[in-house]
């Protein structure tokens, strides 16, 4: 079974999605995400102008070798671009494959090794109360995991605080826009959130924070020894992981679990940090650290570190993706959890999927392949629309990290 064609196909059902889709000579086609929040048609163009090309007349099913000609074909390694054209790909034959041969993905993976995926949402406002609000909704919902974010006293715009968190920031505008800063008012009020969330809902479920790269080695390390009473399941991306050693600081200082990488495309941006158990939780994902097949090199480094995966999955990739990570978290061990923040209801309209949630739990169901795929018609009636990603000033107007 040959492959014929590699559409791609941009969409803005609600936020920007790109997806590859590949058709064989056998009439079987796959689907893949290569959406990459606020570059999408840098994917789009690398994956028609220079991917497609290559791919057309190869076997559908060598994976592996397709993976590494994409990983070395351009010379040029890495980078989220690539990766994120790589992942699509790769996705796609893996779809491909299930369908071929009448199983779900999981079943080439090694078959199911646990009954669903343990699950977190987001709960964000402005006002820890809200938040806490927020947090018991979700309790009701059947959630056993769920991340905690609220305002900083003094800085408009924070983070997490949004209350929807399935559109797209900044869709339209001309340039990013700009979100303040303010780490001494931030220190102040984390523990206070968390303080009031064991209150009102004790320890019987499990409690996360994103600190989106915004603190020094010292400050995360303090951040993290002042968490540790409120037994957190993991306090994410601490720091800019640009430099892993840095890690090593936190780690010496803290025993809140951390978990680092969803800006991650590749096993060498967490090698140190699994190798040395800098680390609790990766947070690699399937559409940007290489498709399926990437992950799982990635979780099969960490497992006998006890290094476990907790996938990105927020709203700005695509139910594909998420398709993806059930696939590879029931058949998995060294799965731990799995970030679920809901898309617009046009985009579960234009990317039809059989997953499901329940009682907490994402599964990723029984149809052959990935069990996702895209209404083309559909997907033609949204328009793509330029947008960026915020960026941050402190009060003095410095940059820093978003
Ligand atoms: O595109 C960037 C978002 O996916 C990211 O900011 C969301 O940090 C995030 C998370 O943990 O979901
Ligand atoms: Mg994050």
């Amino acid at each position: 079974m040959n492959i014929t064609q590699v559409k791609v196909i941009v969409t803005n059902p609600g936020r920007n999605f790109v997806t590859a889709k590949i058709e064989t000579s056998e009439g079987i086609s796959g689907v893949g995400d290569a959406t990459l929040n606020g570059r999408e048609l840098a994917v789009a163009t690398y994956l028609s102008e220079h991917v497609a090309p290559m791919l057309i007349g190869r076997d559908a099913f060598a994976i592996e070798d397709t993976w590494q000609l994409m990983s070395r074909a351009s010379y040029w390694r890495r980078g989220p671009v690539q990766t994120a054209a790589q992942s699509a790909i790769d996705m796609a034959l893996w779809d491909i494959k299930g369908k071929a041969l009448g199983v779900p993905v999981y079943q080439l993976l090694g078959g199911r090794c646990r009954t669903g995926v343990m699950a977190y949402t987001h709960a964000g406002a402005a006002e820890i109360s809200e938040t806490i609000d927020d947090l018991q909704m979700f309790i009701e919902q059947g959630y056993h995991a769920v991340r905690l974010q609220c305002g900083v006293p003094g800085v408009p715009d924070v983070y997490g605080v949004d209350r929807d968190t399935s559109t797209q920031p900044g869709a339209g505008t001309e340039r990013p826009y700009v979100e303040g800063w303010d780490t001494s008012a931030y220190l102040g009020v984390v523990p206070k959130l968390f303080e009031a969330a064991r209150e009102a809902v004790g320890f019987g479920t499990h409690l996360l924070h994103d600190v989106h790269h915004r603190l020094t080695p010292s400050e995360a390390g303090w951040l993290g020894k002042r968490l540790e009473d409120h037994r957190l399941f993991w306090l994410e991306d601490a720091l800019a992981s640009d430099y892993q050693s840095a890690y090593r600081l936190v780690r010496q200082h803290t025993t809140t679990p951390l978990a680092v990488g969803e800006v991650f495309t590749s096993l060498v941006d967490c090698e140190q940090l699994i190798r040395e158990q800098l680390i609790d939780y990766v947070r690699a994902s399937a559409v940007h650290a290489g498709g399926l097949t990437g992950l799982r090199k990635i979780a099969a480094f960490a497992e006998p570190y006890q290094v476990k995966t907790g996938c990105h999955g927020a709203a700005d990739m695509s139910p594909i993706t998420m398709a993806a990570a059930l696939h590879f978290g029931v058949s998995t061990h060294n799965v731990g959890i799995q970030e679920r923040a809901l898309h617009p209801e046009e985009a579960d309209d234009v990317f039809p999927h059989a997953y499901t949630f329940s009682d907490g739990y994402l599964d990723p169901g029984e149809a052959p392949g990935l069990g996702v795929d895209i209404d083309e018609a559909l997907a033609e009636r949204y328009e793509y629309r330029r947008g960026y990603l915020p960026v941050v000033r402190l009060r003095d107007g410095t940059l820093t990290n978003w």
